[in-house]
């Protein structure tokens, strides 16, 4: 089980969407428009079907103070952040030290995603990196951690995250 985390309206939904399309296309690269996205109230689950299939398990954001009880079985999460959003990064960074910090999360590996990088005023990967000590966090965090650039909406990134998925399976089993 894969969880995908990350606060209310970063793009979770539809990078799930997004990557169901893309595993089932087997590299056809054109995407179409981006589906409608409703809030996830609670949480969804998708299967990725790859080599194998794959589970990835999204929690809405306002579920963020019980997102450690669905820690138990986890050995991969995905974490998203708004790169358009100044505002959230700081929401953003108490989450991810919270979950980096959970015990049950040690083994766990982890793919941060900076998202909406098509936007016209997102953050780059170095302004982000700075404002939340993303190399400090890193350097204390037990976990094996990878970041990535991506744009749910146009898709770029997204053929990395689905190997990054497939790869973290693969390890895990
Ligand atoms: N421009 C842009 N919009 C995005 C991107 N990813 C998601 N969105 C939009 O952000 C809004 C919230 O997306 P959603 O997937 O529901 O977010 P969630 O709350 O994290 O599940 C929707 O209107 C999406 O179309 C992206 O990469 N770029
Ligand atoms: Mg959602």
């Amino acid at each position: 089980m894969c969880l995908l985390l990350g606060a209310t309206g970063v793009g979770k939904t539809l990078l799930v969407k997004r990557l169901q399309k893309l595993s089932s296309r087997e590299g056809k690269s054109d995407l179409g428009d981006p589906p409608p996205t409703q809030p996830t109230v609670g949480t969804d689950l998708t299967d990725i079907m790859t080599q194998k299939k794959m589970t990835i398990r999204e929690l809405g954001g306002c579920m963020g103070p019980i997102w450690s009880s669905y820690y138990g079985d986890c050995r991969c999460v995905l974490f998203m952040i708004d790169a358009s959003d100044p505002t959230q990064l700081s929401l953003s960074c108490v989450q991810l030290l919270g979950l980096l910090s959970a015990e049950q999360l040690v083994d766990a590996s982890v793919l941060i995603l900076f998202n909406k990088i098509d936007m016209p005023c997102y953050m780059t990967l170095e302004e982000m990196k700075s404002l939340i000590r993303l190399p400090d966090i890193i350097a204390c965090a037990k976990q094996c951690i990878t970041t990535a650039e991506i744009s749910a909406r146009d898709g770029t990134g997204l053929a990395g995250v689905l190997r990054w998925l497939q790869d973290t399976h693969k390890a895990n089993s």
